[in-house]
């Protein structure tokens, strides 16, 4: 193959054949659809050595040691039946009366979702969940719930840990197969930042009820119910628990602020249940939710409800923990948490810290102290992989209760800030955060309304635009942040109180705006022909899992479908591996697949030759084997 390369080759006929030919033209000796899997691993890891990875410096950071995670031991012992076979023998109305039968206080734990997407820009790898997930399978069956899907980490598997969030929740239900697996749907932009058409969602929701999710917190990000209708259905026709969100914005103690009170919630939640809610979530994005305030909201909602209720809320102002304690005293169902070590800051509170706060009173969660304790030092350690991606947070600020910015996109907006040249102006950001609310009728802020408002204050400060009046006289002459002129347009659903007139008008400059559900306006996708286009153009048999993926998110699937083909499966790397490659010296194992493994060394990285290749010498099981890898710098 080599040698036919060779004398087809341009410059092979225009007589350059000194060595230097052979050496600087790498793409001789690349057979791509001979690579095999051994060579795909050591483009990987020469990739990451001579480029990094995306977003982060190069190598591994400084002053961190990575430790290899302590599993507690599950060999041989038994997985007791939990939630899950609840859900399976009495159906979604059998769950939800047996939460309400429990007096103990349920508990869900997120840290396989929401914790690291509040925490490190969503970056946990399926290799680090799927390590301990036997261990909660086995040492903590009283668990109500896992969050471990939905979000930012569909897109994020995807886009950039470059692996399957399918294959995530595969491996995660073999190794739990007891408990409920939850995950967080954006009403109509399902686990996206657009809306989709009806059948788009429908189809998702019938395709991951069948590969393994049981639960689906469904919202919509401006508390449209129009927005969340079609999921409500469709998950009730599947047989999966609906559990329909309030998002909580604003204070329901301040009686100068009217828009959300009381009754709000309590006419929506009545509505949700109307609807076919099996479970209410309050769904406090941005940690709002003072602890009396939970006190009142709670019990309002247990009067006028008979679906059960399971509280949602961020750390962000510290407060968190006592409004759980306050909401669980107030009888609220069902709360979520995260392992001591993925806890806090912009995440959940600490499961850990409430099992000792409840035990011995009536709403103790009956899970086992140590054995929590030993999952939460596992992920101490994993926490530690991802350290390039923490958000730089050191301690919680109540100042949350003044900008409103939820958790996660709270942790984004600086190092978004910062990679503007706005780094300094962090303040003035947060502050414009707010005013934007403001200028917009104060809306609820949740992905993706909450990107609107982060997107116009960002847009404000970089063309030093400092009111209403300027926004509304300047902005007839420049172009919106896509996310603005969609929200205008009624794409992300109807915010309660309307659009504010004049600045519609400038941000749509005469485009129409709709009223109704924007799914209904959408062609319907044609799935069974995407499946078939998408296995015609990458050379392989699609699924209806990559046909609905690839109608969710085209781009980032058609990049991750060449990085499969050219690395091969990524996900077998250990997470050290994977973001920061090998030291000169180096040597790891890597299971390439069960009873296959490769022993890589990194033995050199030379110099670039003038078409800028770098040599990266390894040894694989024994061997020398040298890959070019272009050097982006
Ligand atoms: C998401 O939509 O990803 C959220 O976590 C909103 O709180
Ligand atoms: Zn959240």
């Amino acid at each position: 193959l080599f040698l036919e390369k060779v004398v087809r080759d341009p410059r092979f006929l225009l007589g350059e054949t000194d060595t230097g030919y052979i050496e600087d033209s790498p793409h001789l000796f690349q057979f791509r659809e001979k690579r095999d899997r051994a060579t795909k691993t050591i483009r990987y890891i020469g990739n990451i050595v001579v480029n990094g990875t995306d977003g982060i410096p190069k190598g591994k950071p400084a002053g961190v040691t990575f430790l290899p995670p302590v599993v507690p031991k599950t060999a041989g012992m038994t997985v007791q039946d939990g939630t899950k076979q609840i859900l399976d023998q009495r159906g979604p109305e059998g769950l939800a009366k047996w939460m309400k039968e429990q007096k103990r206080l349920l508990l869900t734990d997120t840290t396989m979702r929401d914790a690291h997407q509040s925490l490190f820009a969503t970056r946990m790898r399926t290799r680090d969940m799927t390590r301990i997930a036997r261990a909660c399978s086995v040492h903590m069956p009283e668990m109500f719930s896992y969050e471990m899907w939905g979000g930012a980490t569909f897109d994020v598997a995807y886009r950039f840990l470059k692996e399957s969030p399918w294959e995530r929740m595969a491996q995660l239900r073999a190794e739990i197969p007891n408990t409920l697996f939850q995950m967080l749907l954006r009403g109509a932009n399902a686990v996206g930042y657009t809306n989709y058409p009806d059948n788009v969602v429908r189809e998702f929701i019938r395709i991951s009820a069948r590969e393994g999710m049981d639960i689906y917190r469904i919202f919509d990000s401006l508390n449209w119910l129009d927005g969340m209708k079609v999921a409500i259905e469709e998950v009730g026709k599947v047989g999966k628990v609906a559990e329909a969100c309030i998002c909580y914005t604003g204070d329901i103690l301040d009686k100068k602020r009217s828009k959300y009170d009381l009754k709000y919630y309590v006419t929506m939640a009545k509505e949700l249940e109307k609807m076919g809610a099996h479970v209410l979530g309050i769904k406090d994005m941005a940690g709002l939710l003072k602890p009396y305030a939970a006190t009142e909201l709670v019990k309002a909602l247990k009067d006028a409800i008979d679906i059960p209720i399971h509280f949602h809320t961020h750390d962000t102002s510290a407060n968190a923990i006592t409004t759980v304690m306050k909401a669980a005293e107030a009888g609220v169902d069902a709360v979520d948490l995260a392992m001591a070590s993925m806890a806090e800051l912009t995440s959940q509170p600490s499961l850990n810290a409430i099992l000792y706060a409840l035990q011995g009173t009536e709403r103790d969660p009956g899970i086992d102290i140590a054995q929590a304790q030993k999952i939460s030092n596992y992920f101490e350690i994993i926490r530690d992989y991802y350290a390039p991606f923490e958000s730089g947070l050191k301690a919680g600020n109540a100042e949350v209760y003044e900008h409103e910015i939820p958790g996660g996109q709270y942790s984004n907006l600086r190092p978004q800030a910062i990679s503007l040249g706005l780094g300094e102006r962090f303040d003035d950001i947060k502050r414009k955060y707010a005013e934007v609310n403001d200028i917009l009728g104060d809306i609820v802020k949740v992905t993706p309304s909450s990107k609107v408002v982060g997107d116009l204050a960002l847009f404000m400060i970089r063309n030093n635009i400092e009111t209403k009046e300027q926004l509304v006289e300047r902005g007839a002459k420049m172009g919106f942040p896509d996310s603005a002129v969609s929200y205008f347009k009624g794409m992300m659903g109807q915010p309660m109180g309307g659009f504010p007139a004049d600045l519609q008008k400038v941000v749509l400059k005469g485009e129409e705006a709709i009223t109704c559900r924007p799914g209904e306006l959408l062609e319907p996708v044609d799935l069974e022909g995407l499946r078939r286009t998408i296995s015609a153009k990458f050379n392989f048999e699609a699924s209806d899992i990559d046909a609905i993926s690839y109608a969710l998110y085209d781009r980032v699937l058609e990049d991750y479908f060449k990085h499969v083909d050219e690395y091969g499966d990524v996900s077998v790397f250990d997470t050290p591996v994977f973001f920061y490659g090998l030291d000169i010296g180096e040597q790891v194992e890597i299971e390439i697949e069960e009873g296959k493994t490769l022993v890589v060394q990194l033995i050199a990285i030379g110099e670039p030759n003038e078409k800028g290749y770098r040599p990266v010498r390894f040894e694989l099981n024994g061997v020398a084997r040298t890959v070019y890898v272009k050097d982006n710098e």
